[in-house]
């Protein structure tokens, strides 16, 4: 028999329910980069130098841009290399300008939402799909034993990402064309099954620079995770460095400085570097070196990537190791917190999942 102070506790535990109004912008802009290694130009380019333009154009957009530590561990991962990535890819970020004020920047793993959303996306994807993503196939090629199951059910978590926060628009590199599909599939499908609950999001890419391509290989993207260093520049590599890699980038033979992706892949690749870094087009950037050497357009180009890469890594410094970079990350953890919970109980809600309430 419970005693009447039991009772009362009982009775205390039914609390009203009061929510605390999430301040509502009209868009969301949701996007995320894998701590798997330090950062490159290609990431730069097609991803970073994008949040900083849409950060700054884009009105009445909330921006959600996370470390995504949870696909890191896609694939095996030294425990300390992680945790030295998770923190100078933040230092990066901020260093690249995205700005605090603007920006809900945090680590995925600290917003457990994640993970909860991500399995009931695995519970609305069929296993065909995941099967089917290109990246899966290329990376599980790469692998010849111990593929981990995340590999495979990856783009699920990658869509919860982006539905958790009701995106409307997702810049990605076009890599990622496909599991942006995905989550336009899923949400489409969990929202036929359920009622309305998930925003079906719109990719958005970069007109110049979706795909910067390896120096050594220009048929290949340029990629952290590649065992040449000299096939990638690093945001962080030492500019003098910097500059050897551009010198040494391979092109072909015949001399011409002209946009030609299939014929002429390496000194394409070089031309749209040079113009996503100067926003001059890749056009007017042929113009200026018409009847010039490769040398020449190279060295101006070294300089370039020295130019733009300087202040940024002065900026890293800054804040690799401020507390400043903690309290940001509290504070974009918090915000997204919030709304991923609220996103969850709907979600369950929806399902029949947990008790009637
Ligand atoms: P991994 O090799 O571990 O798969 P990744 O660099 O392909 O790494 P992310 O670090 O998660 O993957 O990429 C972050 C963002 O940078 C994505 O939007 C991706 O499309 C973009 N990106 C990555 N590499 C390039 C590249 N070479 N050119 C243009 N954009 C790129
Ligand atoms: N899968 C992406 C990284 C990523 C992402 C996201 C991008 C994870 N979650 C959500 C945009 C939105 C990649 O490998 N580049």
């Amino acid at each position: 028999m419970p005693t009447l102070n039991q009772k009362e506790k009982l009775k205390k535990v039914k609390q009203p329910d009061v929510k605390i109004p999430i301040p509502v912008k009209q868009k969301r802009l949701v996007s995320g980069i894998k701590p798997t290694g330090q950062l490159t130009l290609g990431n730069y380019i097609g991803a970073l130098k994008q949040f900083v333009k849409l950060q700054d154009e884009m009105e009445n957009t909330e921006l959600f841009i996370f470390i995504a530590d949870l696909h890191a561990i896609t694939t095996p991962i030294d425990k300390q290399e992680l945790k030295k990535n998770i923190r100078s890819i933040a230092a990066i970020y901020l260093a690249c300008g995205l700005d605090p004020d603007k920006v809900n920047l945090f680590i995925q793993s600290e917003v457990n939402e994640h993970a909860v959303l991500g399995y009931v996306m695995e519970s609305t994807a069929y296993i065909g799909e995941m099967e089917r993503m290109t990246q899966y196939k290329d990376k599980k090629q790469k692998q010849t034993e111990g593929i981990r199951t995340s590999l495979m059910t990856y783009p699920a978590l990658m869509a919860a990402d982006i539905l958790m926060y009701d995106a409307n628009i997702v810049p990605i590199g076009d890599d990622q064309k496909q599991h942006l599909e995905l989550t336009r599939d899923l949400a489409i499908r969990f929202n036929n099954t359920y009622g309305e609950t998930f925003v079906v999001p719109e990719g958005f890419f970069p007109e110049t620079g979706a795909r910067i391509m390896s120096l050594t290989d220009p048929t290949k993207k340029m990629d952290k995770s590649n065992e040449n260093p000299k096939s990638y520049i690093l945001l962080l590599d030492d500019l003098a460095a910097v500059r050897n890699k551009i010198k040494s980038a391979v092109t072909d033979s015949d001399a011409i400085i002209k946009y030609d992706v299939k014929k002429k892949p390496g000194i394409s690749n070089l031309l749209t570097i040079y113009s996503s870094l100067t926003n001059e087009t890749i056009k007017e950037v042929e113009k200026k070196y018409k009847g010039k050497s490769y040398s020449a357009f190279k060295a101006d180009l070294a300089e370039i990537v020295a130019d733009s890469l300087r202040p940024i890594q002065q900026m890293y410094f800054e804040y690799i190791n401020n507390p400043r970079l903690d309290e940001i990350l509290d504070q974009g953890a918090e915000r997204a917190k919030l709304i991923a919970s609220r996103k969850i109980e709907k979600v369950f809600k929806r399902m029949g999942m947990g008790r009637v309430r």
